[in-house]
């Protein structure tokens, strides 16, 4: 699925995002950026081991902050390593801290020139954030960075598996129509 917000495409996708030939993809991280599992696992599997000496050097990431590096051996030329929350039960800044990730992530591939940028959806695997109200938070917060900054030409969400497509496929649907 794709929709279009000034000159930038939004566009939603199944696959694995390790694959994504992008300017930048997106790593959902823990706080020590020293490497975890799911996505984080496959992203430091696929871009190989200089990547983990590089994020050495980084002192960590705040919840909500973001930082960068170089891509290694995969496509895309950087990795923007994001923190997402731990979901307890929305009502301790999740929603807000989440935002803050997609916003800090799209502010970093601004100032570092990377026109294209891949997401996972961050805090839906292994830090429990309801999946729809993830995407709800994701897609208000890239649609309103779109709207106000020319240089990021694709926003690519990839989803790992149809059902989670599915539900985030639903849910831009309804935003776009209200
Ligand atoms: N491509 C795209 N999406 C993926 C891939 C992939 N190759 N692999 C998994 N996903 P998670 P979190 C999806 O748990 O919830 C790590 O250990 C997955 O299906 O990777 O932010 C870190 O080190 C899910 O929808 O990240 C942290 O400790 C989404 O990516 C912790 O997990 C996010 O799931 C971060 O937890």
């Amino acid at each position: 699925m794709k929709t279009h917000i000034g000159d930038a495409v939004l566009e939603l996708v199944e696959g694995d995002i390790t694959k994504q030939d992008v300017d930048a993809i997106v790593n959902a991280a823990n706080s020590s950026l020293l490497g975890g599992g799911g996505v984080d696992g496959a992203i430091h599997r696929a871009a190989g081991p200089r990547l983990l000496a590089e994020c050495r050097t980084l002192g960590g990431c705040a919840t909500g902050g973001a930082k960068i590096t170089h891509g290694y051996n995969l496509k895309a030329r950087h990795v923007i390593h994001t923190v997402g929350p731990v979901y307890r039960d929305g009502e301790h800044n999740e929603p807000a801290l989440l935002a803050s990730a997609y916003r800090t992530c799209l502010e970093l591939a601004s100032q570092n020139h990377c026109a294209s940028i891949a997401f996972p959806a961050i805090s839906t695997g292994v830090y429990g954030y309801p999946t729809e109200d993830a995407a709800r938070i994701a897609f208000r917060t890239i649609l309103d960075y779109l709207s106000a900054h020319s240089e990021i030409k694709l926003v690519r969400y990839v989803l790992y598996g149809a059902a989670p497509y599915a539900v985030h496929q639903r849910v831009l649907e309804q935003m776009l129509a209200e």
